[in-house]
């Protein structure tokens, strides 16, 4: 029997596009960029043919040109617990849990996205949310300020609430609400040249730290960038120039390899914005800065184990190298990173062998015909040498707090750099969310235990160790 219900999938596409094409209008940049990055994946496409079967197999090459993650920055708990509702109507769960605090930004944070296979093909849209952490404000009548302001604004159309609410008594809403609620929930995120306090407030909040400024002067959480996938974002970063974009001065993450892993990200600088402030009545209007363009590049998930590895290794380059806000050091620091990452084995039997990184397993064809003559190894090294069983890299969906941080720096200016000494909150930050974030490896070792299993049910092995050991 039909609902008359429209997939969740299908009201995070519309979404998707139409926040595409609001950012499009607001910051010019934005389109010359997705520009660049369609013509360098269309480049490295058509030269590079195993990517493109991966990807293809993988059910991901229809993705790649949608495929964007936004961030957003609330300011209070109620908010948040809002925002849970709100992506909730788009099928995006709260994976992960990042402090920043311990890298000197004020907020803590998860990402939403789809979590299912056939979600993250159809439409893999994310956003890295953030929430102030105003218990990090030092000065108390400062703190007690913003609160109070936070407190008073409304984030949220009232249309948007009834149609959250809709959703959650009816479960699920028909294709003339799904686009109302898309327009709807677009408003949330829409930027606003006016800021609701005054010049003198912004100021203090601004010297606090200048993302405080951010989160509290204005009437809601507006999008502050919106990041294309690309397939090679050393081209990209290299080419920014040409197209009248001036990059970072290193890319955040694992250095360029054969087998990319987890996730590669560059930005460039932040827009100054002209702001009116409260009360203003010169004629020079104000200014912020908050929101800047990015690109990222993705690859495969790392096990617990990898993941702890490449942890270990980038922290020995950020030790060994520091690039200054200008750039300098920055070739020294490329090439720290190559030369340490070393240690990671870079060929994807290896990382399969050693457990650093998870795969969806698949039954061949002629696995299948052998299959039914029986007789088959049991033992999925051999089945994979033998040709019956392949596997892809499942690729990682999420985040890395310490490129965040980086991301988040850049666009903060350098002398921003501040230390808190206040431990990392989980408990507060899932309070407010009203539910607990999900564990992101455990979705990642969940889909390579099931992929595999299937393999294995379909190969007809019986006794078959499931743990993929070398
Ligand atoms: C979020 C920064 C983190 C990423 O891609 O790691 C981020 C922000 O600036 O609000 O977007
Ligand atoms: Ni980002």
């Amino acid at each position: 029997m039909s609902t008359g219900f429209v997939s969740a999938d299908h009201t995070r596409s519309l979404f998707t596009e139409a926040m595409s094409q609001m950012y499009r209008a607001e910051v010019p940049q934005y389109r010359t960029l997705i520009e660049l990055v369609a013509d360098v994946n269309a480049e490295v496409l058509a030269s590079d043919s195993e990517l493109r079967s991966r990807l293809t197999r993988a059910g991901e090459l229809g993705r790649i040109d949608v495929e964007r993650h936004g961030a957003i920055r609330l300011g209070t708990a109620d908010e948040l617990h809002t925002i849970r509702r709100l992506f909730a109507v788009m099928g995006m769960q709260p994976v992960g849990y990042y402090d920043l605090s311990v890298a000197g930004v004020p907020v803590h944070s998860t990402a939403f996205r789809p979590v299912d296979a056939g979600a993250l093909n159809a439409n893999p849209f994310r956003v890295f949310t953030s929430l102030l952490r105003l218990e990090l404000i030092e000065d108390e009548a400062l703190r007690a300020e913003a609160t109070e302001i936070l407190v008073r604004r409304k984030i949220y159309t009232q249309r948007a609430i009834q149609l959250i609410e809709r959703f959650e008594d009816v479960g699920g809403l028909n294709a003339t609400e799904a686009t109302e609620f898309v327009a709807e929930a677009l408003e949330t995120f829409r930027w606003h040249g006016e800021a609701t306090v005054s010049a003198e407030t912004y100021k203090r909040l601004h010297d606090a730290h200048r993302l405080i400024a951010d989160v509290v002067s204005f009437k809601g959480p507006h999008i502050n960038h919106l990041t294309p996938r690309t397939l090679d974002i050393d081209a990209v970063q290299r080419r920014m120039p040409e197209r009248g974009i001036t990059p970072k001065a290193v890319i955040e993450g694992p250095p360029r390899r054969h087998c990319d892993i987890l996730l590669r990200q560059t930005s460039f600088k932040a827009l100054e914005e002209a702001i009116g402030f409260v009360g203003q009545t010169g004629a020079e209007p104000g200014t912020h800065t908050a929101r800047f363009g990015e690109i990222e590049q993705r690859g495969v998930a790392l096990t617990a184990k990898g993941r702890a590895l490449y942890d270990r290794l980038l922290a020995s380059v950020r030790g060994e190298v520091q690039v200054g806000a200008s750039g300098a050091k920055a070739t020294d620091y490329d090439a720290e990173l190559a030369t340490r990452f070393e240690e990671l084995p870079d060929n994807w039997d290896e990382l399969r062998a050693q457990e650093l990184a998870f795969f969806r397993y698949s039954a061949t064809p002629a696995g299948i015909a052998a299959a039914v003559r029986g007789q088959l190894p049991a033992d999925v090294s051999e089945l994979i040498e033998k040709g019956h069983l392949v596997f892809d890299p499942i690729v990682y969906e999420d985040f890395l707090p310490v490129s965040a941080a980086g991301i988040f720096q850049s666009n903060l200016g350098t002398d921003q750099q501040q230390n808190y000494a206040m431990q990392s909150n989980r408990d507060a930050f899932e309070d407010a969310l009203g539910a607990p974030v999900t564990d992101e490896l455990e979705l990642y070792a969940d889909q390579q235990a099931r992929s595999l299993q299937t393999a294995i049910d379909l190969l007809g092995v019986a006794g078959l160790q499931l743990r993929p050991v070398a």
